[in-house]
């Protein structure tokens, strides 16, 4: 069924929608203008050992200043999306009343967008929760679903004639597993009950957003983007590595896909969960409205796993999902650190290349995850795929003009190109490729060290300098074909 990919010349069907990907935080900057107020990244990048080198957003690629231009370098791209997401901080300072300055600036990236032919696909929430939410319980908090609905709101009304395309959260897992009980991202928090109460309250606030949203507009298009892992048991005939690969699953993948399409948490989901309080915050009602129809998923792919049931004596045991380590909680029934939840899942190392994350280059699990997805979940409900993110990290380095002549970050978007046409060609209705990301940008806990663009960001001049993989990515937007290699 899944062809190894080839290394011919590719077409994409026509009308294949190409883009990038990033997100206000990693790349604004303007952190205190234009009347924004602390989100809980801000917060959080002041916490001693929270970010790399000390790091924060109150610079970044300063395209708060910059957008203009930076639009102007997507139409030299040739791209016909851009995949952005605008800041609750920046809109609803402080989780207040709108603030008519931050939602100009996105009208202004709007018109500029649009003025280019680009097509805005915006995301609302890329986890820049005001910190004045976080401080009345952030998503631990019930009620943050409801201003969640507001902002939204908010925002639509500024951009509804212009924004067809809507997205309510990217990745819930991230901002509740991996930020409340992982420690590693926003707000830094180290309870396996708090990722799961958040995890549930995001999955309403998306809900809520989309039900609020679709009766506004009817004709746009909505949906959600999620972060997705393909989880293979290290050794299929063991019963144990099995069950890891299937917690893994039910954690990241399975607890937010089967309430949004199937309208309830499986049952293992529910039993895996239930001692961390996953009962005590879902009520009657919520689950409809989580399963409000969509028109598309967005998924971000970056890597597999290969999961054992056996604690390994090596240190692979002690690499989380982003090959860091998070710092090592105080409170509540950790086992063995980090992996936040499942308990009883231990990340193997296949041997396959790696990238600058420490993340396995995996393309083939792309096309497997994109016909599940097709199978058992969007396919029947007709609802449209697209890769929302993809890419790489890798220490480039760039010559005396700030060239960098990125082969391996062009050999892995080649490389998972392939793999979405597999799938496109075995039945998948996927749509669109978003790079991840248009250019060098704050990667979260990584700070500036770490850099996914296609286009390089010089942080000291903040000059772009479009990659070796930009140029190549340019024409394959420009022709709807990746070349053979
Ligand atoms: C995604 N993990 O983040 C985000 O949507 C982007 O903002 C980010 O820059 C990109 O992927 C690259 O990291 C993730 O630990 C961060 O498993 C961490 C993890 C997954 C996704």
């Amino acid at each position: 069924l899944v062809r190894s990919t080839g290394s011919g010349e590719v077409a994409f069907p026509p009308g294949f929608l190409w883009g990038t990907a990033t997100a206000a935080f990693q790349i604004e900057g303007a952190a205190a203008e234009g009347g924004r107020q602390d989100s809980i990244w801000d917060a959080f990048a002041r916490v001693p050992g929270a970010v790399k080198n000390g790091d924060d957003g109150s610079v970044a690629c300063d395209h708060y200043h910059r957008y203009a231009d930076d639009v102007a370098l997507m139409a030299d791209l040739n791209l016909g999306a851009y995949r952005f997401s605008t800041s609750w901080a920046r809109v609803r300072p402080g989780g207040g009343a709108p603030n008519p300055e931050g939602v100009d600036f996105y009208s202004r990236l709007v018109d500029e967008l649009l003025g280019r032919g680009i097509v805005p696909w915006l995301t609302l929430y890329h986890w820049d929760l005001p910190q004045a939410l976080e401080e009345k319980g952030g998503w631990r908090n019930r009620d943050t679903a409801y201003r969640f609905v507001d902002y939204a709101m908010t925002m639509h009304e500024a951009l509804g004639d212009r924004v067809r395309v809507w997205t309510t959260l990217n990745e819930p897992w991230c901002s509740s597993f991996l930020s409340y009980t992982g420690g590693e991202h926003a707000p830094g928090g180290h309870s396996r009950t708090d990722g799961v109460h958040a995890g549930h309250h995001l999955l309403l606030a998306h809900g809520l957003a989309t039900q609020a949203l679709r009766e506004a507009d009817p004709e746009a298009a909505l949906g959600i983007t999620l972060n997705f892992t393909v989880a293979d048991p290290v050794d299929p005939q063991d019963p144990a590595d099995v069950e890891a690969a299937r917690r893994e699953d039910a954690i990241f993948n399975r607890f937010f896909l089967d309430p949004i399409f199937a309208g309830a948490y499986a049952p293992d989901v529910v039993e895996l969960l239930e001692p961390y309080g996953l009962g005590d915050v879902v009520q009657d009602g919520d689950l409809e409205v989580i399963s409000t129809p969509l028109d598309a998923l967005g998924v971000n792919y970056y890597n597999g796993a290969a999961l054992s049931g056996h604690p390994a004596p090596s240190d692979d045991a002690a690499t989380g999902p982003s090959g860091a380590t998070p710092p090592r909680p105080e409170g509540e029934h950790w086992t063995q650190a980090p992996t936040p939840v499942p308990e009883g899942v231990h990340h193997r190392s296949r041997g396959l290349p790696r990238t600058a994350m420490g993340w396995e280059v995996q393309p083939e699990g792309l096309t497997r995850l994109l016909l599940r997805l097709q199978q058992d979940y969007t396919g029947p409900r007709g609802v449209a795929l697209y890769v929302t993110e993809n890419g790489a990290a890798y220490d480039d380095e760039p010559d005396e003009t700030g060239f960098v002549d990125d082969q391996d970050r062009l050999a892995f978007i080649d490389l998972h190109l392939r793999a979405v046409k597999d799938a496109v060609d075995a039945g998948a209705d996927v749509r669109g490729y978003f790079a991840w990301s248009l250019m060098d940008n704050f990667e979260w806990a990584h700070g500036y060290d770490k850099r996914f663009g296609i286009v390089r960001v010089d942080y000291e001049t903040l000059e772009r300098t479009v990659k070796a993989s930009g140029r190549w990515y340019g024409q394959v937007a420009a022709t709807g074909v990746v070349p053979a290699r």
